[in-house]
């Protein structure tokens, strides 16, 4: 049994996320550690709330709450929500705890001692209305390029030239409007990342497999020269830096969040007996450490957070895999927190099960291009994969069994060819299924999940057990006893995907509760219900859904 450490990428605190965040790391790291649960694997999975940061700072003054009341109380809406969709966390942490601030601080010690932090001077945005340093991004002014008169101190979105608060013209600040902006001489703390250029590139060289997408951003990010980070803030919200002369300011929320996998793990451990953190992350060849993310967030997992952990000297594990996420957009448009556009998971749940959510956004995941969220795409897939391909299934087989067998599993007679074809197709379907799951490819993992739902009910078509019971009670029982069997590996193979539907499922089959196995091949997945049990038929498990239940999600 091999180990799987499974993390996904810290969702901001600030603010309910939408479907796009869900379908981009959450989601599929979910659906990985129920795979590798389901295959016999020992499967640690992380995840918290990333809590530090000017805009989570700003979102507390403006909700008129002190910034750890905010977090305490935004981390426990996103972890309830995330528990309601079925993701299913060892632990679900926050970089603000105590095992974050000192692990940070520690490799940051680290990372000291061995010569790898650089002291400068660097000139900050200052107001003196709002009586703080303003990040770059807070400072709005006039681009020096084209006069746009709304370029931020970071970018000019108009003519996209990157910029440094102190080109633009007539500065102010985007937090009050006020126009007193300053520039001020501030002593910071610099990465020198530049150092691990050379550790790096063959670090990356033993990464061949890794996704193209990852690769490509990661090496892109080596060829334009690494340069020089500065990991220090002058806020008051963050990891304190714990270094003379440095007692007001904190960490750049890019160097602590990173660390919070690792702090994750310490919480896990410490919360009961018998666990052990360096079991996973510390340990060598037999744990396998997968992260889940959206493309924006390569550079971060695939370069800087990897180079904090060789620099500390500290022997921390390096990512194994990386599966990076493209973007899912909301009708033709970007899905937006701050417009408010698209549909939030908060709503989702008010909608539907998560379930159909879950489906929908696994079976269409951004994995080797943008995917597009519409209203009639949603319901049409759901419509057609959960209802008319699933829930056909499960309806027609046990409900047959209940009007004509008693509610009785009946015995298996002698497979005739429909069953030999039967079990060679699934046995396919199976090994590509695997093949696919271990390759993160997870839309094709939801096609062949489909093509054996789809198998089972092509297999009663034809085998027509309706028919059979006419004149052929013993005919009609091998195929009610094989279609009942189908429906639990329909089940099982659905689990990692939609946990809650799967598991209702199973229960009506009289299946034990606990974990939830995984069909090794035809042989034994066709005959692991035996004749005699007494089984139950599910309520409506998946109503069809209309475009006008949606309507309140639709952009206005
Ligand atoms: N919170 C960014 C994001 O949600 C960031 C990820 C941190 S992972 C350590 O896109
Ligand atoms: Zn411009």
């Amino acid at each position: 049994m091999s180990k799987f450490l499974i993390t996904s990428a810290l969702p901001y605190v600030n603010g309910v996320k939408h479907l796009g965040n869900l379908a981009g790391s959450l989601l599929p790291a979910d659906i990985h550690a129920r795979f590798r649960r389901q295959t016999g694997h020992d499967v640690l999975f992380l995840c918290g709330t990333d809590e530090h940061g000017t805009p989570i700072e700003l979102a507390a003054h403006a909700a008129g709450v002190p910034v750890a009341d905010y977090c305490a109380r935004q981390h426990a809406v996103q972890a309830d929500i995330y528990r309601r969709f079925g993701l299913s966390f060892d632990h679900f942490s926050r970089t603000s705890n105590a095992a974050n601030r000192q692990l940070t601080q520690n490799i940051f010690r680290e990372l000291d001692k061995a010569g790898f932090i650089e002291e400068r001077t660097i000139l900050q945005a200052y107001s003196p209305t709002d009586r703080r340093f303003l990040p770059d991004r807070y400072v709005v002014g006039t681009c020096p390029h084209c006069g746009h008169p709304n370029a931020r101190g970071d970018q000019c979105e108009n003519c996209t030239t990157l910029l440094d608060p102190e080109d633009l013209r007539s500065p102010r600040s985007a937090i009050s409007g006020a126009t007193d902006v300053e520039f001020r001489a501030s002593r910071h703390l610099f990465l020198k990342l530049s150092a691990f250029e050379g550790r790096l590139r063959n670090w990356l060289a033993t990464r061949r497999d890794w996704p193209p997408l990852v690769r490509s951003i990661a090496l892109k990010w080596l060829d334009e020269g690494l340069r020089d980070r500065c990991i220090t803030r002058d806020l008051e919200w963050g990891v304190p830096v714990p270094k003379a002369g440095f007692e007001d300011k904190v960490f750049y929320v890019w160097f602590d969040a990173p660390i919070g996998y690792i702090a994750a793990a310490i919480e896990w451990s410490e919360a009961a007996p018998g666990r052990d953190w360096r079991n996973w992350w510390q340990s060598g060849e037999d744990v396998t450490y997968v992260q889940f993310l959206a493309k924006d967030n390569i550079p971060f997992h695939a370069v800087s957070f990897p180079a904090t952990l060789l620099g500390s000297g500290l022997p921390f594990k390096l990512v194994d895999t990386i599966k990076g996420f493209n973007w899912l957009t909301f009708e033709g448009g970007k899905f937006s927190t701050s417009a408010g556009r698209g549909i939030f998971t908060d709503t989702a749940l008010d909608l539907l099960p998560a379930d159909a959510w879950r489906w929908w956004l696994a079976a269409n995941a951004p994995e080797t291009a943008d995917t597009d969220f519409t209203l009639a795409r949603f319901v049409d897939g759901v419509n057609k994969d959960l209802a008319d391909v699933l829930g056909n299934l499960v309806n027609r087989c046990l409900t047959f069994t209940a009007t004509r067998f008693d509610g009785i599993v009946p015995e298996v007679g002698q497979p005739g060819p429909l069953e030999q074809q039967l079990a060679g197709a699934l046995d396919e379907h199976l090994t590509e299924l695997r093949r696919h799951h271990e390759g993160l490819a997870q839309r094709k993992a939801a096609e062949e999940v489909r093509a054996i739902w789809r198998l089972g009910n092509v297999y009663l078509a034809e085998a027509a057990p309706w028919s059979a019971i006419k004149d052929d009670t013993a005919r009609a029982a091998t195929i009610v006893n094989t279609g009942i069997n189908l429906v639990r590996v329909a089940a099982l193979t659905a689990w990692p995907f939609i946990p809650s539907s799967a598991e209702k499922i199973l229960s009506s089959l009289g299946e034990p509760i606990g974990p939830v196995p995984w069909p090794l091949d035809s042989k034994h997945a066709l005959s692991a219900i035996p004749g005699g049990r007494r089984i139950a038929v599910p309520p409506l498990l998946f109503p069809k859904i209309a475009v006008d239940d949606l309507r309140t999600a639709q952009p206005i």
